[in-house]
């Protein structure tokens, strides 16, 4: 899953992509890639990141999809049900919601549906990564959400741990290491280690541009245990990697 953030702020790529055209450009890049799937997403939900009015999500998002849709799979990552709503109508067909409570408009349009756990709001939520066992707890949360969306007749459930949403970088290496765990549970498994802060702070602090041999590990060490799908920034080098994993 190649990641296309349409949005002025998100924490690697902000403001690179706003223009709908060079979106659209970015997005045909990563299909041509090796990316089986874009991801548009119009809000930033880094840690601390304001939220976005409807209207200007819809603004930034739509057209991307619906130039996109015609040549490639692609997903909407939001937490606004009317923004998932109108992108599916765009032509997306599946709907990765980091708040992991739009099942019904996924059901609704019988498209796909990532459940990707988080706590509170990007803007509240590192205040909320305390656990006692933060694999069973996850892992508890998603299982609960996918049953939900089955019963409410979503087929294609996705469950994500949602690393760096209410998440220390502890908290993210242990979710890796028992990622196996979330594996076991039945439901393919999406992962989204790029670029993240953690990787960063493991690797002497690098900044954003400077961690894709960080990134690329980690999405090795997920596809090895098991995940089914990977949310990168770096298409090309992502590919390769799991070619050799596959392999
Ligand atoms: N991470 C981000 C956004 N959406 N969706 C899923 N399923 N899993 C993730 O780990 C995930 C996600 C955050 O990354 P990014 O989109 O690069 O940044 P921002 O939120 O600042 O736009």
């Amino acid at each position: 899953m190649g990641v296309l953030n349409v949005t002025p702020d998100s924490f690697s790529d902000g403001g690179r992509w706003l223009d709908s055209e060079a979106a659209v450009d970015h997005g045909r890049a990563m299909v041509a890639e090796g990316a089986d799937i874009i991801d548009v997403g119009g809000e930033s939900t880094r840690p601390g990141a304001a939220e976005v009015p409807v209207d200007e999500e819809l603004r930034r998002v739509v057209p991307v999809v619906e130039a996109l849709a015609g040549e490639t799979r692609v997903s909407i990552d939001t937490r606004k049900p009317e923004v998932a709503e109108a992108a599916l109508a765009a032509g997306a067909t599946i709907v990765n919601d980091v708040s992991a409570g739009l099942h019904e408009v996924a059901a609704a349009a019988g498209a796909g549906w990532v459940a990707m756990h988080m706590r509170g709001t990007p803007a509240t939520m590192q205040q909320h990564a305390t656990y006692g066992d933060v694999v069973a707890e996850v892992q508890a949360f998603l299982v609960a959400q996918a049953e939900g969306a089955k019963a409410a007749g979503v087929t294609e459930v996705w469950i994500d741990p949602g690393l760096g949403f209410a998440k220390t970088a502890t908290h993210n290496l242990t979710l890796l290491h028992h990622l196996d765990r979330l594996v076991a549970t039945g439901y393919p498994v999406a992962v989204g280690a790029s670029r993240k802060s953690f990787i960063g702070k493991l690797t002497g602090d690098a900044p954003v541009e400077d961690r894709l041999e960080g990134s690329l590990a980690a999405a090795v060490w997920a596809m090895e245990k098991g995940a089914a799908m990977v949310r990168v920034h770096d298409v090309r080098a992502t590919v390769q990697a799991a070619r050799l994993v596959a392999a």
